[in-house]
Formats: structure tokens, sequence, C-alpha cells
């Protein structure tokens, strides 16, 4: 029998996410509680404590979970934790970070869906939008919750959403004005039952969208047709088939991108765009300048002229430094194996790649193909290691590394004049480091403690 107490928002996880969404929830007058497992979040509790949350840390209270109203989960727990399965049997409501979000939400909504390129192309819709003269907020799964948009306005016009599948798994409402979908490959399978699965939460983007809305769409995603069948929206497609395909409204060629946008034509020269390059970079484009066209307000101009001004980002192919004609690379962020294949397609076969880490249900042998073409030693690292060298020893030489400064040091040791150092894991960082950007500054600190090393 569940005991009702006042029907309470339980917030799962003290993380970004539900730091934000306790306070968010609390100044909208709900009564929260906030529970997170590890007992190192106690200053963090303190702080919700002093505003009047309640909190439970360092443990998790099934009877907290069954007396709640309402469950609200950090992106990062998933939904098969057996306290939550327990709950929801017991008929305790879910939701999460979009659906909140969307309830209190009155400004126009672009959101960024796909497995890789998400965080590129959010920036670049910022960074068009700002161009254009409009105050967007850029937020969502790329660092900044949604809710703090809510909690502090700032005159924003728009937002610009990054959204993962976690939380489109807990989402019934959202609904974006615009949606993009850049890309499905394998990530996650960890969480997912199967790749479907994965796939289906990624379209369900669209699900709520009505025919005001529009769905910006690569058409080169396997199973698009079937998919489309089920989106209401009006729907735009890019794509990088564009020297051969030219029905997409933005057609991807070799050095310019085609848009085809309400009866105007227009070119966009890429060719030239140092922090922006290769197919995947005009895909993330391509989608960027639909997206703002589709707002109505921003000119090709002005967001020609943003895409110009972009910086690339930290940890996704950041070049680090060289040393005695060897080149570092940052791509710690490239958690996934269809991430590693982007990274190795912009160097030549002259790469020494440092793999591994926190496994998703990775399968690496989808890199044998690109690696056998471009890489000439692995070193591998983290819990991984051993995957590693089953997958590529046959193909290339393997070498394993205990910490970040090992496989630095081996990698700088392996290469030879010319070559190219590349960090691009393929898994999570979490059996090694906080995040991918504490495992990016750590390949970065260790690559400039090899400054005045000389090369055998
Ligand atoms: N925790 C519990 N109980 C558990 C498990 C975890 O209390 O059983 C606690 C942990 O102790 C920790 C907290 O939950 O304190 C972590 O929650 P979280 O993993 O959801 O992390 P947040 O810091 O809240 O960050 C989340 C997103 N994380 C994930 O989706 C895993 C961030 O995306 C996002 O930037 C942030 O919200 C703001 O929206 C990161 C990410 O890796 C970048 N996303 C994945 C990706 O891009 O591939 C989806």
């Amino acid at each position: 029998m569940k005991e009702k107490i006042s029907p309470y928002f339980l917030v799962i996880g003290l993380g970004a996410s539900g730091v934000s969404m306790a306070k968010f929830l609390y100044s909208k007058g709900k009564s929260v509680v906030a529970t997170d497992i590890d007992a190192s979040k106690a200053s963090i509790a303190e702080e919700l404590n002093v505003l009047g949350i309640k909190t439970e840390i360092g443990f998790h209270d099934p009877k907290t979970f069954n007396n709640a109203g309402t469950l609200v989960p950090s992106p990062g727990i998933p939904l098969t934790h057996s306290h939550i399965k327990e709950a929801l049997a017991h008929g305790v409501a879910l939701t999460g970070e979009l659906d909140i979000f969307a309830k209190y939400n009155t400004l126009p909504v672009i959101a960024i869906t796909g497995t890789n390129g998400k965080t590129t192309t959010t920036t670049l819709i910022g960074d068009m939008l700002k161009a254009s003269g409009m105050n967007p907020f850029v937020g969502g799964n790329i660092g900044t919750p949604l809710v703090e948009n809510l909690m502090n306005k700032n005159n924003t016009d728009v937002i610009v959403a990054e959204v993962s599948s976690f939380q489109l798994d807990i989402s019934t409402s959202f609904r974006p004005d615009v949606g993009i979908l850049l890309n499905i490959s394998e990530d996650h399978l960890d969480r997912y039952e199967s790749y479907e699965a994965y796939e289906q939460s990624k379209w369900s983007l669209f699900k709520n969208q009505n025919p005001s809305d529009t769905a910006v769409i690569n058409r080169t995603i396997k199973g698009f047709d079937k998919a489309c069948g089920h989106i209401s929206s009006r729907v735009l497609t890019f794509s990088s088939d564009g020297n051969t395909r030219t029905d997409c409204n933005a057609d991807i060629r070799d050095k310019e991108i085609r848009i085809q946008f309400k009866g105007e034509s227009h070119a966009i020269p890429t060719d030239h765009l140092k922090e922006l390059q290769g197919a995947h970079n005009r895909e993330n484009i391509a989608a960027a300048v639909l997206a703002c066209l589709c707002l109505g307000r921003p000119k090709f101009q002005d967001i020609v002229k943003g895409m110009e001004a972009f910086k690339n980002l930290s940890h996704r192919m950041e070049f680090v430094k060289t040393i005695n004609t060897i080149s570092f690379y940052d791509d710690s962020k490239g958690t996934n194996t269809d991430a590693v294949i982007r990274a190795l397609e912009c160097f030549r076969n002259n790469i020494i790649l440092i793999l591994g880490g926190r496994e998703k249900g990775t399968d690496f042998s989808l890199l044998l193909h690109d690696v056998k073409k471009s890489v000439k030693a692995i070193i591998s690292i983290g819990e991984s290691k051993r995957h590693v060298m089953e997958t590529f020893q046959s193909i290339c030489p393997v070498i394993e590394a205990e910490t970040m400064q090992e496989a630095v040091e081996k990698g700088f040791a392996s290469a030879v004049s010319g070559d190219v150092v590349l960090l691009s894991p393929a898994c999570a960082s979490f059996d090694m480091f906080d995040n991918y950007a504490h495992r990016g500054r750590e390949f970065a600190a260790r690559v400039n403690a090899l400054e005045g090393r000389t090369h055998d």
C-alpha cells in the first residue's frame, strides 16, 4: 500500500541537469526532494537545503521514490534503475527536462539531435542567429540546462537546444518549432536494448510536431522514407550525395552547398572554412542554414557571416601542438566509432591513434576498415584495452598504456616525422576521468609536457 505524503517532485541526480531542475521547480512553488547516490554531492545539497529543498545524499531510498508524485531523473540515469521501475509500477508519474521546459517556455525552439555533430551544429546556429541580430539561448545537452533560461531570460528571443536521446526518451510533449536530425550511427548501446530502439529514440524528436513546424533531416539516414511517413511537419532535407542527388533543400557538394528554400537558390562556398572542415561539417552547416532560414527573420548573408566567424570547439579535432614535427590532436569528444571514422578521414595514413575507455556496447570492428587504411599504431587505454587488442592486433601494432601520460609518451615514441598522434577514443571517459573534457585537458597537458623533448 502506497503511503501518501504531499506529492513532491523527486529530482534524481544532482549533476548539471538535476541542480538546475531542483531550483527551477522550487522557484515555481513546487515541493521538491532531490537525491544523489554520490556522497560528495553534500555541499551542493546544502545549497539546496538553504532554499528549502530536502535532499538525500549518498544513497537512494526506495520509499522516497515510491512516495513521490513525479520522478524527474537526470538524463544519465536509465529508466531501468530498480527504484525508478518500482516507483513507476506503483503509479508514480515520470517527467524530464524537455517536458518541464516545454510547459513554461514561450519562445520559438530549434532543437538539434543526432549521434554526432550536435554540439557543433547547436553552436553554429547560435553564432548564425547572433550575426543576424537575434539573441539566442544556446543550451540543453551542450551543457547549460534549458530551464536555466526560464529562470534567467536575459531578453532571449529564441532557444537553440541540443537534445540527447536520453532526454527524448522521457519526453511526451516537447515540440520544437524546428527539429534537426543530423545522423544516426551506433552509440549508447549499453543503454538501449537494440540499435533500433536507439534509432527510434532519435526519430522521436518529431513525434509532437504539427504541420506548422519543420523537420530538417539528413536524407541519407537509413530508413528515412519509412520514418518520414510518421512525421506531420514540413520536412526539409540535406544530403552529402549532392554530387549525384539534387532533390534536397541543401545539396552538399565537395566545395559548396546549394540551398533551395522558398523558391530562392543560394550557393555557399565551403572550401575556405578552416574551422569547419570535412564532409560531416558541411552537413552540419547545411542543417544549420536551413534551420535559421525557417525562423523567417535571419537574412542569408548574415547567416553566412555567422558561419564564417565560427571557431572550432574544444576537444573536437582540436589541434594541440606540433613537437618535433609530430602533430597532436585532441578529439576527446569522439566517444563513438562513427566520430572516430570522421576524425581519421581528416588525415592521411600517418596516424597513431589513442583509443579506448569505458565501452558503451561499442563494436570496435566498425573501425577495422578505416584503421587498416590510415592508422600506423594504436595506443590502447582504459577498461577496453583487452577488447581493443583483440580487435586490432592482427592489422596493426597495439600498445597498451595505463595512464594518459604513458599513452602520450608511447604515441610520441611510435611516431616518425610528419605523423599525427590523435586522441579519438570511441568510448566514454568515466573509467579514468570525470568527463571527456577532463580527458582532453589531461591529453593536452601531457603533450605540452613533451616540449623540448627530442625524437629518437
Ligand atoms: N546519479 C545518481 N544515481 C544513479 C546514477 C547517477 O544519483 O544511479 C548521479 C551522479 O552521482 C551524478 C548525477 O547523477 O551526480 C549525474 O547525472 P547525469 O549523468 O545526467 O549528468 P549531468 O551532469 O546532469 O549532465 C546531463 C547530461 N549528461 C548525460 O546525459 C549523461 C549532459 O550531457 C548535459 O550537458 C547536462 O545534463 C545538461 O543538460 C553530457 C553527455 O554526455 C554532455 N550527454 C550524452 C552525449 O552527449 O552523448 C547523452
